[in-house]
Order: structure tokens, then sequence, then C-alpha cells
């Protein structure tokens, strides 16, 4: 199955935003009750302290006292540790995601320290729908200094800089960041650090995708998805959209398009981005 990347570009004013949480790690004391179970360590190189390190039982962020807010950014570093083997099915599918409250899901995505063809990762795209390289969209390889696995043909370790606005209101956050199909910590491990949670109240509102990801049916020549805007929305908004190569190709598998999606001044709910020409069946997946 193929799959497309569309990119959305945002004409929102991010006025008032205020950090409500920050954390690098680095002193004991930093980190408190709000994460659900925690645990800490350094990096064998450039001691870098960080929380993990984690396998498949991951840690929750909780987050309470909250000013009012429509959206929320969270940025952090994904430190995936050790021998990764992607979307590989018989050493994984090595998984990682994470969710607001473990219900709306920001990414599930597998990921791999190798450069081996048959340890191909899903990330930057979602799982299952692409095999891309290992280590591909990271900030940093091998910076790390973990040991290596042996006959794990690989790295040692990636660091991917991570982040996301979503819509939330409410004064509580819960953030859940977990894994899966990780054999051990011993040889598979992850860990977060430099996390930054800001929220806002954009006066345009949010406006978002109305699901991560569009199957765009084998008969369908013509590919229509949505966007949903919720939050603030005292103001107009308009949002300029453009395909984007990713896996999928612009001239082959789809018609490159673009133009903008249009809000009046209250109305919410959703619209519609239509009629642009699909080449063949295909997935499309959002960033
Ligand atoms: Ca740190
Ligand atoms: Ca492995
Ligand atoms: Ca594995």
């Amino acid at each position: 199955m193929l799959a497309g990347l569309l990119w959305l570009t945002l004409h929102l004013t991010y006025t008032q935003a205020q950090t409500v949480y920050q954390n690098n790690f680095e002193a004991a004391g930093n980190a408190g009750s709000e994460w659900q179970p925690a645990s800490f360590a350094t990096t064998p190189k450039g001691a870098r302290r960080f929380i993990g390190r984690f396998a498949n039982e991951g840690t929750t962020l909780t987050l309470g006292n909250l000013p009012a807010h429509s959206a929320v950014t969270v940025s952090f570093d994904l430190l995936v540790i050790q021998s990764w083997d992607g979307s590989n099915t018989g050493f994984g599918p090595d998984l990682w995601e994470w969710s607001v409250g473990g219900e709306r899901t920001l990414l599930r995505a597998t990921f791999s320290n190798s450069s081996d063809a048959g340890l191909r990762q899903s990330y930057p795209d979602s799982y299952p729908y692409s095999l891309n390289a290992g280590g591909t969209g990271a900030a940093e390889r091998n910076t790390l200094g973990f040991p290596t696995v042996p006959s794990y043909s690989g790295g040692t370790d990636s660091v991917y800089r991570m982040t996301n606005t979503f819509a939330h209101s409410g004064g509580r956050l819960v953030l859940r960041f977990g894994a899966g199909g990780l054999e051990s910590a011993v040889n598979e491990s992850w860990g977060l650090d430099n996390v930054v949670v800001t929220v806002s109240q954009p006066p345009g509102g949010v406006v978002e995708w109305s699901a991560p990801v569009f199957d765009i049916g084998e008969t369908n020549t013509v590919a229509t998805v949505q966007v949903r805007r919720s939050g603030a929305t005292n103001l107009p908004v308009s949002v300029a959209f453009a395909t984007a190569s990713g896996t999928a190709i612009a001239g082959a598998d789809f018609v490159t398009t673009s133009g903008v999606l249009e809000f009046a001044a209250g109305k919410r709910g959703q619209g519609t981005i239509s009629d642009f020409e699909w080449l063949q069946s295909a997935t499309f997946i959002f960033a």
C-alpha cells in the first residue's frame, strides 16, 4: 500500500502562549509525582540525564490547574536506545506511541537503529503505512554512547525531536507515552528529555485533521479529506494546504494541488479539502 504525506499549514496567531511545564531532568529534584512511573538514567556519553529507561511499560505525565486554553503544544526529545528492529515482524514490530489520556493517539510508529533493509521503520509516518530507513528523521544518531548489542547490525541510539500542537481544553492534561513489542530494557529501551508543554488560546481556534489517516479506496481517483476547527472560533481563519511528496510521489501517485480553506467567524466543525486527483489507491498520512 502506498502512503502519501499531505502538509497542512496553519495561519493561526498563537498569542498568549504560556509555558506550563518544562523539564530537562538534569537534577534529581526536577521531576515529582507528575510522572508515573518514573525512573531516571544518564547517557554514557555526554552525561545527559533523562527520564527512562523504559521498555513496554511506559510512563504518564499528568498536569493539573492549567490556565484557560484551547490548544496545547508539547515538545520533547525521544531517545531510542539500542537494538530497535523497526517494523520487522520477526524481531518486532518495535512500536513507540504517545497519546492524550491513552485515547487520542498523537503518534504510533516503529523505530530502528539499523540501516539493514530488513529492519526499516515507519517513522516519520504512522505504523504500518510506510517502510523508511532506520534513523529517518532523527536529529542525532549514535551520540549517546550506549553499548552495541551482539548480533545486531545497527547503531546504538538515536534522538528524535518531537513536537505536536492539538486541541485541548480543561484544567487537566494527561499524556501517555508507551511502547510495545520490545524484547526488554536490556537491549531495546527508550527515554524522554527536554519536555516542554505550552498552552495557548489562538483567537481563530485550532484547525486539525479530522482523522490521523485517510484511506483512499482502490477504486477512488478523487481524494476528499477533512479538517476540524475547535476551540475559540471568534475570528475567521484561513488554512493553506498543499500536497507534498512523501513515500507517494507527486506526478506519479497524485496530482499536486494546493489551496486555501476558509472558516468564517464563529463557524466551527468540519471543512473539506476535496477533489485532488489520486492516481493510485493509497493511504494519506498527515504530518
Ligand atoms: Ca537532560
Ligand atoms: Ca532487537
Ligand atoms: Ca525488537
